[in-house]
Parts: C-alpha cells; structure tokens; sequence
C-alpha cells in the first residue's frame, strides 16, 4: 500500500541532498501556463461574453447570469442542514478568534530626536477568493480564506466558484451557504483560470466584476497556473498544490492512529501526498498493517486514496532516531505536520519548516482542516520553507511613514549625501543639499 524509504544507518546528507531523497508529486505549473495564457487574455479582451462561453466548455453550463443573485444565497442558506450549519458557525467563531489577534497595530520607532518611522498596516482594498468545485466542494476553505480577509479589514471581498450544472448554473449550495454564513454577498459562477483573470482584468457591464488587487483559494493547477500568471499584477497566495501529511512519530504513537490520519489527507486527491517518518520499525510495521483495513473502510479509495498512498509522493521513512527525524521532516517542509512522540509538545519546538505543526496524539490533521481555529490554507510542496499560510497578515501591506525635523535631517545629511556620491547619483544628494542651501552641515 505505501513505500519505503530506509534513511538508517548512514549520515543523512546534507540541504537539498537530503531533499531529493524523500517523496513529492509532480506538479508542474510552468507547463499548465501555456494553456491558461489565451484564456486569460480572452477574459481580458471579451470579459463576460468569454467567461459565458468557458461556462458551457468546460463546466457544460449554459450561464444567464455570472453574478450569483442575492436569493440564491438566502435560499442555499434556508436549505443548508441544520447540523452543517452549526459546524460551519463553530469553525467561522473558531477562526474569527485566532484570526483576530492577528490584527496588527502601528508601531513608531524613534530613530533619533526629531525623526520617526511609523509602520501601519493598510489592508488590501478588494479582494477575489476562488472556491474550487467538482470534486473539492469545501465550504471550509471559504472560512480559511474570507475570515483573515474580513479580519484584516478587507472592504471588498468576492468569490468566484464553479457554475454546478445539476444546480442550474450557480455555484454548490453549501459554497453559496458558507458566503452567506460569511457575509459574502458577491458572488460569481466562474470557475478556473478563466475566474482568476476575472478577477484580475476585472469585466465590466451590468453583469461585470470589478478588478480585485488580490486572489486567494485552492483549485486545481489551472487555477494555480492563473495565479502565476498574474503575479506582479495582483497578490496571491501561495500556488496550493496537492495535499501533504507528514507525521514524525515514535514506538508510543497509537498505529491506528497514524494510519487513520494518513488516510485523511490522501482523500483529497490522487496527488496527495502521506509520509510517516519515524525511527520505530515496529509502528511501520502496525501502520503498514492497519492501512489495509482502514482504507478498505472508507469511500474514495481507488479514485484517491490507494493512488495517493501508492505514488511515489508517499512513504514511510525509517530513520535512526529522533534526531534523524527532525532533520528529515525539516527538508520536506510539510504542508501539514503531525508529531505524535513523547514529549511533542518540545519535539514540535524544535521543527523549523511546515505550513503547520499539530501537537500530540489530541490534534489531528482533520482537526485544523475544520474547527481548530489555525489556517487551513498552507504552503504546499516545500514551500513551508519560505512561506507562510494564509493569516490576516496575507492581507495587510506594511507601509512606513518617514517623519523628520529639519535638524534631524540636517544632523544626517553629510551621509546621505556621501552615500548618494557613493552610488554615483549626485542628484540624491542635491535633494539634500537644497533644502540647506547648498550648505550641508558637516561637509
Ligand atoms: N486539508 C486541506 C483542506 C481541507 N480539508 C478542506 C478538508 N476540507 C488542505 O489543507
Ligand atoms: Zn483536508
């Protein structure tokens, strides 16, 4: 059911030659790019008539409108099971509470007497978030992706999702449900690449989108090609590839445990990575064994989740110790990481690299993908390294605010205009020395 990859015995290699031996899936988005190119130029030069006309290609809807009505969204509501209701508000209620104190306040620093730098935080003024359809309708990513931006103070936000051929050629309902929960009331049928570049061009007429300075949300790779695409142009987040689980564990981990939460993540997607790394061949051996009954339990299994943990994106790494194991889950740099090890709490401490870490056999994965409160929108495919997930920060530019008196430039001017001269650019230091009439103290 799942690979191995034995680490022991040897020194493990160093940086990226420690990298190269662990599992990942191919997910080549400068490929896709080619394909979504003309369909974003096309959203560009027709705007609505294009997006109607990708509507019937590729979702095989004929669309009336691309904005949702506002009825729809009262009557997806009206609709929505009484008990999807209650989770969907917990985990809203969660995430508004860790996505609050996020918020971030002015700071001023006083670099000398008479001169200031003030950093406040300005948030995003529109924003477009992109619901996928099809086979991930996850009214919880509308939660991970709209609650920073409302908390960050984001005025304008609006979705886009896939136009649902069985429900008439709007978005699904729970999608629609969700935004109503959310307060997210403009809404469009438009899915893929073709809704990024909506949001990006903007499309104008009484069914129009207004541009948006930012896109944020999973999708499949067209959706991530389109963000590439448009980046400088717009802000996104990161480029969601396939999800990742990866768990360092010791002989105390419960293997069923394990195994369950393995399978959990591999539902997503034929793409989605599980590694187990650990230094106990006893746990291999009882995750190896509690696999086969589990994923024969559950639902999606030849179309997701055997894949998903045959693929060479999925393992389970044997390494000498504890030690071993932190090192190698630091150069995979998990999207999400699970330690269930004695001690967790320090073990968890000490990893450098994961989109988020998930503490102790009490915090599954599942956990933070719905009610914990954390961010479900993470670095994937090792960008953990450099990245973070999804937070109001996403949402929030920091701009400085230079405040100096005229003795306190005056007390600094014979050094900027030395480093001006410096770099060859008198004209930087002629700035300076106007205001002093040519006579810059010091010089
Ligand atoms: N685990 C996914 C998010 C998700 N799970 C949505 C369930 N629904 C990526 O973090
Ligand atoms: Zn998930």
């Amino acid at each position: 059911m799942i690979s191995r990859i034995d680490l022991r015995g040897d020194a493990l290699p160093e940086g990226s030659a420690l990298r190269d031996l662990l599992p990942r899936a191919e997910f080549d988005v400068a490929a896709a790019l080619d394909k979504v190119r003309p369909i974003c130029e096309d959203v560009h030069h027709r705007g609505t008539e294009a997006l109607i006309e990708y509507a019937e290609r590729f979702d095989g809807v004929e669309l009336k409108q691309v904005r949702v009505p506002a009825e729809a969204l009262t009557e997806a509501l009206a609709g929505l099971d009484p008990e999807v209701r209650a989770a969907l508000e917990e985990s809203i209620k969660r995430a508004r509470a860790v996505h609050r104190a996020q918020r971030r306040a002015p700071h001023t620093t006083q670099v000398v007497p008479g001169g200031t730098v003030t950093e406040k935080w300005v948030p995003v003024e529109r924003v477009g978030l992109y619901a996928p359809g099809g086979r991930s309708v996850y009214p919880s990513s509308v939660i991970m992706n709209a609650v920073p931006a409302q908390e960050a103070g984001v005025e304008s936000v609006a979705l886009a999702s896939p136009p649902q051929k069985e429900f008439g050629g709007l978005p699904h309902p729970t999608i629609l449900a969700a935004c109503a929960l959310l307060g997210v009331d403009e809404v469009y049928a438009v899915g893929g690449a073709q809704a990024v570049a909506m949001f990006a061009y903007g499309t104008s007429g009484p069914d129009g989108c207004a541009p948006a300075n930012m896109v944020t949300g999973p999708g499949n790779i067209w959706v991530a090609a389109a963000k590439r695409y448009f980046t400088g142009r717009i802000g996104i987040d990161t480029e969601a590839g396939p999800t990742e689980i990866a768990v360092l564990a010791d002989d105390t981990a419960d293997p069923a445990h394990v195994a369950a939460d393995l399978i959990s993540q591999a539902e997503h997607d034929p793409l989605a990575a599980a590694v187990l790394v650990t230094d106990s061949v006893a746990l291999a051996e009882a995750v190896e064994k509690e696999l086969e009954p589990q994923v024969a339990a559950t639902k999606h299994i030849d179309d997701r989740i055997v894949p998903a943990l045959k693929g060479r994106q999925s393992a389970i790494v044997l390494v000498d110790g504890l030690e071993e194991g932190l090192r190698v889950v630091d150069a995979y740099g998990a999207e999400h990481l699970e330690i269930q090890t004695a001690d967790a709490t320090s073990v968890a401490d000490r990893v450098k690299n994961a989109g988020a870490i998930f503490v102790g056999p009490w915090a599954p994965v599942s956990l933070g993908d719905y009610c914990a409160g954390s961010n479900h929108v993470l670095p994937t495919g090792g960008c953990a390294c450099h990245s973070s997930g999804l937070s109001v920060q996403s949402f929030l530019r920091g701009v400085h605010i230079v405040d100096y008196s005229r003795d306190a430039l005056a007390d600094v001017a014979h050094h900027v205009v030395t480093l001006a001269e410096a770099e060859d650019l008198p004209a930087h230091g002629a700035a300076i020395k106007a205001r002093f009439e040519w006579k810059v103290p010091g010089q």
